[in-house]
């Protein structure tokens, strides 16, 4: 059997084209017509095919060469009687800003022999992109608008391009695994996986492909600058993935306001100098804890979860207070606030509190809460968003005190301000309900003797 030059065919205006894949191997029968290799301009990526049939018997191309018209890619012995296709040879290639492949119709054998070419267009803008969408199984939608602008162009071989629009996926929003994010087909095949999950369950930590977002940033960290890779500790994992999907699944609205606790941190002040023999310690938290059940009792769908179509109404107050330890956020509840004094309040806040620091809390004491709270009084900050605790619908935020001239009429006068930041799931709580929670709490901490009411 002789052995004869497989050579590249007329691919047109493209020369100097750089291989991008190399679809076969030295010892494979190959037949006319079949994809040998890759190659990519700068507009386009091109599959260049065969016109031989027999086996490679020597292969002379690989990843990176740059190939034009006639670059001998390697031998192949032909069995006798087995024809070359000279019109395979004389296959022209398509204007890089053809139509994609997608939009042509079925092709003819004759054009088989074409080298497909693919511009690199948004596959969405494909025309005919939404009739294979259909072939993506029930439940799974890849459908949201793609901002090309602003996205990196996806990089595949026509293989991987063919294969994604036959499941509807647009490459814009799949993630390249290979040699400069370079697009394979076990991503596209990874990407509809994570679809399909999606369909039926929550989203998985941090996979964007399963909201139909564009692909987390691939960033080689290490090229600009020294670094080191830590893994997340489990609190922060776990703490993360309940922060994550409460921020996706839940309408957050914050509301923002001041409450006047002048006199209320004098109070303070006051009871931990009488309270220096007892040893307890009387914190913001504590007043908050009291000012937050008399407005959840005001408000009872504060004090309330999502349960379907309906509200769940509870009649018990345990409310949680965010806890930042060495290893993360955690919660603690505070079982039955409405039914504890101050001090009482104070003492098992500071011993929760401890059990969170040194890595202690039970189960038990971080479940069954109706409202959260979180203070960053004692760090810093002026305002920010707190997380709703699903299945919570409302959390208070406060920030640190300080200290804004108010005027009284006649004259600015000193006042001690506590900044509030209520954030509620608008789907259960309106815009008014939570300004109106603000003031009741605004008005407590202004006169604590109302809480007593
Ligand atoms: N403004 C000014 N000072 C405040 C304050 C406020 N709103 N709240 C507390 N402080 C002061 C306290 O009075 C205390 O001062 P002294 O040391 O002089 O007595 C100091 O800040 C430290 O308070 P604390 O943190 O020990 O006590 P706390 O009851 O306020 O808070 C706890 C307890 C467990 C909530 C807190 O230690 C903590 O972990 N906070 C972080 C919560 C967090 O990470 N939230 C963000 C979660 S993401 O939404």
């Amino acid at each position: 059997m002789a052995a004869i030059e497989l050579k590249v065919p007329d691919i047109g205006d493209f020369k100097d084209v750089e291989v991008i894949e190399v679809l076969v191997k030295a010892g494979d029968e190959i037949q006319l017509e079949q994809s040998l290799i890759t190659v990519e301009s700068d507009k386009a990526s091109m599959e260049i095919p065969s016109g031989l049939s027999g086996r490679i018997v020597e292969l002379r191309v690989k990843l990176g060469d740059k190939v034009s018209e006639g670059t001998v890619l390697g031998m192949v012995e032909v069995a006798a009687g087995a024809g070359t296709s000279a019109p395979a040879a004389q296959a022209v290639a398509s204007a890089p800003s053809a139509a994609p492949v997608a939009a042509a119709p079925a092709a003819s054998p004759a054009a088989l022999a074409t080298p497909v070419v693919v511009a690199d267009a948004p596959e969405a803008a494909a025309p005919g992109a939404a009739a294979v969408v259909a072939s993506v199984p029930v439940g799974v939608a890849d459908v949201s608008p793609v901002d090309a602008a602003n996205v990196v162009k996806p990089h595949a071989s026509p293989a991987v391009r063919k294969f994604a629009r036959e499941l509807g996926v647009d490459l814009y929003k799949v993630r390249g695994s290979g040699p400069k994010q370079r697009i394979t087909l076990d991503d596209v095949r990874g990407y509809v996986k994570g679809l399909v999950a999606a369909s039926g369950q929550p989203a998985a930590a941090g996979d964007g492909a399963a909201l139909g977002l564009i692909p987390w940033p691939k960033v080689d960290f290490a090229k600009f600058g020294p670094i080191e890779p830590k893994p997340l500790s489990r609190i922060k994992k776990l703490s993360g993935a309940n922060l994550h999907r409460n921020w996706v699944m839940i309408p957050h609205v914050t509301n923002n306001d001041e409450a006047d606790i002048t006199d209320l941190e004098a109070f303070r002040i006051a009871l931990n100098k009488e309270s220096d023999k007892t040893g307890v310690k009387y914190t913001m938290l504590g007043f908050l804890m009291k000012a937050v059940v008399a407005a959840l009792k005001q408000y009872p769908e504060f004090n309330a979860s999502l349960d379907g179509d309906q509200l769940i109404y509870k009649k018990y107050y345990h409310i949680g207070f965010a806890a930042d330890t060495p290893n993360g956020l955690v919660v603690p509840v505070l079982k039955n606030a409405d039914q504890k004094g101050l001090s009482e309040i104070a003492q098992e806040m500071s011993e929760l509190a401890k059990k969170a620091r040194d890595g202690k809390l039970s189960p038990a004491e971080m479940q069954g809460g109706t409202f959260s709270i979180s203070s960053l009084g004692g760090i810093g900050g002026t305002h920010f968003t707190p997380i709703i605790n699903a299945p919570e619908v409302a959390i208070l935020g406060v920030s640190k005190s300080y200290m804004k001239p108010v005027w009284n009429g006649k004259e600015f006068v000193p006042q001690l301000t506590l900044p509030l930041s209520l954030s509620y799931d608008h789907r259960v709580i309106d815009g008014a309900a939570a300004a109106r929670f603000n003031n009741v709490l605004r008005t407590l901490l202004g006169d604590f003797r109302r809480a007593v009411l």
